[in-house]
């Protein structure tokens, strides 16, 4: 009797033991699967998948340079100007400076010797461009628009404009002409523009410069070729 319970015993712990020796096989066995799975699945070695990552965004970037290099050239034209103005942003109004601008324009006034085109009469001038005060403005005019010397420039010419600061940053900006630049110190911005139709066009510092930003207006009064003749004539 004591013999038969015995065996039982053995034989129950002998089916334990093949029971946790099964478990742990199978455990092995999953650990070595997902080895082999990692393994498998590890793409530091997938050349082909590497090559089409690295030529895909290559060839879009290709594609896109185009376009952008042949806009960044035409923003950039060599368009030669017919007309140089540099503009000075100041705490809180505009100076407009204009150099050897007859040469340019009173052509007549030219002389020929030797064969050479020698230039008789050139002039440079510059002048301010201050907001009109409230008490101070005419009838219909408008208010926080009105300058003392308004900008005149002529129509179908290419101009060049030269924009900077003395004090800190401001911005020439004429939303009705669609330009904007910023007027930095110590930074001299170029932009080459024409203006298509006489008119008078409103702009404002687009940028806080100070207590008084709110009062340096900028007037453009474009005219044709011929009236801005005159108007220098009477420099
Ligand atoms: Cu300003």
């Amino acid at each position: 009797m004591v013999a038969e319970s015995q065996a039982k015993a053995e034989k129950q712990a002998a089916t334990k033991e093949a029971a946790k020796h099964s478990a742990s096989a199978k455990i092995k066995e999953t650990i070595k699967k997902k080895k082999e799975f990692l393994l498998i699945s590890d793409l530091h070695e997938y050349k082909q998948l590497e090559f089409v990552w690295c030529i895909l965004p290559a060839f879009v970037l290709a594609l896109i340079a185009g376009p952008s290099f042949s806009l960044v050239f035409s923003l950039d034209s060599s368009v030669n100007p017919e007309i140089n103005i540099k503009i000075v942003g100041k705490q809180w109004y505009w100076v407009y400076s204009f150099d050897n601008i007859i040469s340019l324009i009173n052509i007549e006034n030219n002389v020929k010797e030797e064969g050479i085109e020698i230039i008789k009469e050139s002039i440079s001038f510059n002048y301010d461009s201050v907001m009109i005060n409230e008490e101070d403005l005419k009838e219909g005019t408008h208010r926080l628009l009105e300058v003392t010397n308004r900008l005149l420039l002529p129509i179908g010419v290419p101009i060049r404009f030269l924009i900077t600061s003395t004090d800190v940053l401001h911005s020439w900006s004429l939303p009705s002409l669609g330009l904007k630049v910023d007027a930095v110190p110590g930074r001299l911005n170029q932009f080459i523009a024409e203006i298509k139709r006489p008119g008078i066009f409103y702009g404002q510092c687009s940028e806080l410069c100070g207590p008084m930003h709110g009062f340096m207006p900028i007037i453009v009064q474009a005219v044709t070729f011929d009236e801005y003749k005159e108007w220098l004539k009477t420099l």
